[in-house]
This record gives structure tokens, C-alpha cells and sequence, in this order.
């Protein structure tokens, strides 16, 4: 039986954080066996942010770096940076004619990117959607992993599916999202209102994979929590629920554990802990990471190598999709 598809990716936008491992990558890896995987490092996508091209460049393998550093392995997935496959800006203007303006008009995403951007809103924000659902659309994806923030682009994607696949004839599967009950949004440690973001300018309020020991402990030591204290778990303490929730899926402790082990003692010793199973946790993925990121001649081959195999993927639907509107084959 053919495996089923899984597509995903992440922007080179700046260094990646423990959102992006715990939302995303390390649910990459879990992946891997059971599906054919195709794994983007987006870099079309971060440029709807301002970005210093020579930052980009060292971003976009850094992100790679880190791909294989958390167990992404080219053996078994297809891993490619965005701007080496065509396909996704062609099929992306393709899709942008039907897709509604009101429906880019609610995004979230673009709400609150384009306040921080007023002066110079660019149309590439408002359709990064747009440019997603091509991303998916093309390698006919099953499922989607994601971290929460992304759900409602996704759904987006699965509304332009429908309405091609509804003009035209079915052309694209349907996708799913794949979005964890657990670790789908980690919160910012100093606003623990909103997520854990790469582009925050309060570089307290993330962590981020290659941080070393002591700016993680001092990170989480700074951590906002709230004057309960008493370590427990619900919606009152923001702050402490987004540390347990990071202690959780690190340590594989349950919540209900977690709770117990720390309900008489101080928020201090809780953090202090929590530091260390960060620590522990990143230890692996870091000394990896420092291994394969100057090896610039094996991420070479990596890249190239995945950009072939994602090309035939997506020039297949592409054929397909131009086919369908009634465009003219060149011959
Ligand atoms: N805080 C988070 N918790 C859980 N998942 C997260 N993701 C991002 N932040 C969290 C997931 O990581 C994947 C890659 O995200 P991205 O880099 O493509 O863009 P993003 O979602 O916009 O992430 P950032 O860190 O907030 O980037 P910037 O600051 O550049 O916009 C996605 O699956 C995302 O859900």
C-alpha cells in the first residue's frame, strides 16, 4: 500500500526556538517512518518580513542544519528549500485566483504581522496563505503537522482544495491538519498570553535550540509567573502552565506527575529543574547541530539532492493543474 503523504515546513525568519522544536520538528521526526515525508525550509515565505539577504542565506541552511540535527533523515524524507522548486510560485498565482480576498482579510496572522509592518505592508503578506496552500496543495499531502498558530491557514488550504477540485474537476487531496493535543503553542516566557515567537524583539521571551546552559537557566529563571505561589496547572497561571506543559513533553512526565512532585515546593525549584530537563533535552539535537552546520558540502548534496526529488513531486500536479484551467503545453 502507498504510504501517505505528509508535507510541512519552517521560515528561515531567525534562529529557531523550543516553539518551533516542540510544535513542529520533533513531530517531523515522529513522522518519518510511517509516511513520505517532505519537509521545506521556506524561504519565499520569510520574505514577507524584511530580511538581510546574507542573514537569509546563513537562516536557510541553519534551519536545514537543524533538520537533521533533530533526526530529519534524507534517507527517508524529502527535504528541500522552497525557492529551488518553481512549482510552488506557479501553482501559488494559480491558486491566488480563486481565492477571496475577505478570506485573507480574517487571517490572524496577517492581522497582527501587518500591524508591526503598517508602513510597508506588502501584498506577499496578505497571500502567504496563498503560497502555503501551494506548498501542500502540490505534493497532494495527506496531513500536515503543524503547531496550532497554522490551523487556520490550513484551512484555508483545504477551502481552495475544494473549490478547484469543484471547478475543474478533483484534482488535489483534500489535506488534514495534524496538530497535537499537546505542545501545539508554547507560550512566550514573558507575555504568556501569546505564542513563543522567533521574531519577538524580547529575546527573554524565548529560548532558542543552540542557547547554551546558562541562558537557558537564566531565561527560564526570568520566566513570568504570577503571585499564587503554588505550582498547579490551569488557566489562572498562565505562566506556570506554559513551564509545565515545556517540563511535559520534554521530560515525559505527565502533567498530573508534575504537579505532585512540585506542589510543595517553591516556583525556583520548579524552574531550576525545568532547566535542566531543557538542558538535557537540547544537549543531543546542539552537539549534532555543531557537527553538521560548517559542513557546507553535505548540506550541499542534501539540498540539491531534495530539490530534484520534491521537483518531480510537484511538477506532476502542476502539469495537471495548468492542464485543467486551459493552459497550452509548451510541447
Ligand atoms: N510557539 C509555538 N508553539 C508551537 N508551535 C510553534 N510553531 C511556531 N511557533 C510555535 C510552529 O513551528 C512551525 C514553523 O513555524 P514558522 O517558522 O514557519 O512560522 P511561525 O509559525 O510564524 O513561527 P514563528 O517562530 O512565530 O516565526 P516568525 O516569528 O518568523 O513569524 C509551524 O508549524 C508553527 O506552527
Amino acid at each position: 500500500m502507498e504510504k501517505k503523504v505528509v508535507f510541512s515546513g519552517v521560515q528561515p525568519s531567525g534562529a529557531l526556538t523550543l516553539g518551533n522544536y516542540i510544535g513542529a520538528l520533533r513531530n517531523f521526526v515522529e513522522l518519518q517512518d510511517e509516511y513520505d515525508c517532505n519537509y521545506c525550509i521556506v524561504d519565499l515565505h520569510a520574505i514577507t518580513i524584511p530580511q538581510v539577504p546574507k542573514d537569509l542565506r546563513s537562516h536557510t541552511l541553519d534551519v536545514l542544519a537543524m533538520y537533521l540535527a533533530c533526526g530529519i533523515d534524507p534517507e527517508k524524507s524529502t527535504i528541500f528549500i522552497q525557492s529551488h522548486v518553481p512549482a510552488h510560485t506557479e501553482l501559488a498565482w494559480v491558486l491566488n485566483t480563486i481565492t477571496y480576498m475577505g478570506q485573507l482579510n480574517r487571517m490572524t496572522q496577517y492581522k497582527e504581522k501587518s500591524k508591526k509592518s503598517e508602513e510597508n505592508l506588502n501584498a506577499g503578506l496578505f497571500s502567504y496563505p496563498v503560497l502555503m496552500a501551494a506548498d501542500i496543495l502540490l505534493y497532494q499531502a495527506d496531513y500536515v503537522p503543524v503547531g496550532d498558530d497554522q490551523k487556520q491557514h490550513l484551512e484555508l488550504a483545504r477551502d481552495v482544495a475544494i473549490r478547484f477540485n469543484n471547478k475543474y474537476s478533483d484534482t488535489f487531496v483534500v489535506p488534514e491538519p495534524l496538530i497535537k493535543e499537546f505542545g501545539a503553542r508554547i507560550m512566550s516566557l514573558q507575555e504568556p498570553t501569546s505564542k513563543m515567537s522567533k521574531s519577538d524583539q524580547d529575546k527573554n521571551s524565548f529560548i532558542l535550540l543552540m542557547d547554551d546552559e546558562e541562558t537557558i537557566r537564566r531565561k527560564i529563571k526570568r520566566a513570568v509567573t504570577d503571585s499564587v505561589g503554588k505550582v498547579n496547572y490551569t488557566d489562572e497561571q498562565p505562566g506556570l502552565k506554559n513551564l509545565i506543559n515545556i517540563y511535559s513533553v520534554l521530560s515525559g512526565k505527565s502533567v498530573e506527575d508534575i504537579v505532585n512532585m512540585y506542589k510543595e515546593l517553591s516556583y525556583g525549584e520548579f524552574k531550576d529543574d525545568l532547566g535542566e530537563v531543557v538542558i538535557n533535552a537540547l544537549k543531543p539535537i546542539q552537539d549534532r547541530y555543531k557537527e553538521i552546520r560548517n559542513n557546507k558540502e553535505y548540506l550541499e548534496a542534501i539540498y540539491a539532492e531534495g530539490a530534484s526529488k520534491a521537483e518531480k513531486k510537484a511538477i506532476k500536479t502542476l502539469r495537471k493543474v495548468y492542464k485543467k484551467v486551459g493552459f497550452i503545453p509548451r510541447g
